[in-house]
């Protein structure tokens, strides 16, 4: 069971964009020059992508065909419910993925009542309920391209994917979904950062902002 913390105090940050744009590298970069300042222990980054859903009971040629670009992929609910306890200064179990196996580990990884939460993922801003969750919005916006070649440098040295799969995962599931449910998200966006982890500027500004809503 989540501890249930005394305070309201919880600033909690979305990062969106589209698959390999750099919103994992803004997260750390934003995290990498908090820490010191804050303590480690205060902060806490999650992805999204931890909360695909379980599919252990799957085989393995089943669980490659899953769309895992679209919202019934993901445990959405189960996101929703733990940054509700989180913002209230409580503490979660956020489950682990596993995209070699294309299933969740055994182990979950605890995060006990920080500070500040950056979550980063592909549909934050996309899902109303789960928009609700943040105090600030962030949309990292890569030229596509840019993302692809990206992706698959990533996924090929990462996670244990052919080129093939790559390209084929890309024409026939991430493009479409990036058009039907990332790109129409951005209107939702406080903040639009072009380049993401590499744009030094907006992560100076993004770090200020956090540092005066919890003023430290
Ligand atoms: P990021 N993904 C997989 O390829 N396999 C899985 O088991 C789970 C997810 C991909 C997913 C999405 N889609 O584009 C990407 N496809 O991970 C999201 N196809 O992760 O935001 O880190 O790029
Ligand atoms: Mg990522």
């Amino acid at each position: 069971m989540p501890i249930q913390g005394p305070s309201d105090t919880t600033t909690i940050i979305a990062i969106a964009g589209a698959s390999a744009s750099g919103k994992s590298l803004l997260a750390s970069s934003i995290y990498q020059q908090l820490a010191p300042k804050l303590g480690s222990q205060q902060l806490a980054v999650i992805a999204e992508d931890a909360y695909y859903r379980d599919q252990s009971h799957l085989p393995m040629e089943q669980r490659v065909l899953t769309d895992y670009d679209q919202p019934s992929a993901f445990e959405h609910d189960l996101l929703v419910e733990h940054l509700a306890v989180l913002k209230s200064g409580g503490s979660v179990e956020v489950p682990q993925y596993d995209f070699r196996r294309h299933t969740r580990r055994s182990k979950a990884l605890s995060i006990v009542s920080p500070r500040v939460v950056m979550v980063e993922g592909i549909l934050l801003l996309s899902v109303p309920a789960l928009r609700d969750c943040f105090d600030v919005r962030i949309f990292v916006d890569t030229p596509l391209d840019l993302c692809l070649l990206r992706r698959i440098r990533r996924d090929t040295e990462e996670r244990g994917r052919s080129l093939h799969s790559v390209i084929e995962q890309y024409e026939r599931t991430v493009r479409p979904a990036y058009h039907q449910h990332i790109a129409p998200a951005r209107q939702h966006a406080d903040l639009v950062v072009t380049e993401g982890g590499q744009n030094t500027v907006a992560i100076d500004l993004i770090t200020t902002k956090i540092r005066q809503l919890i003023e430290c």
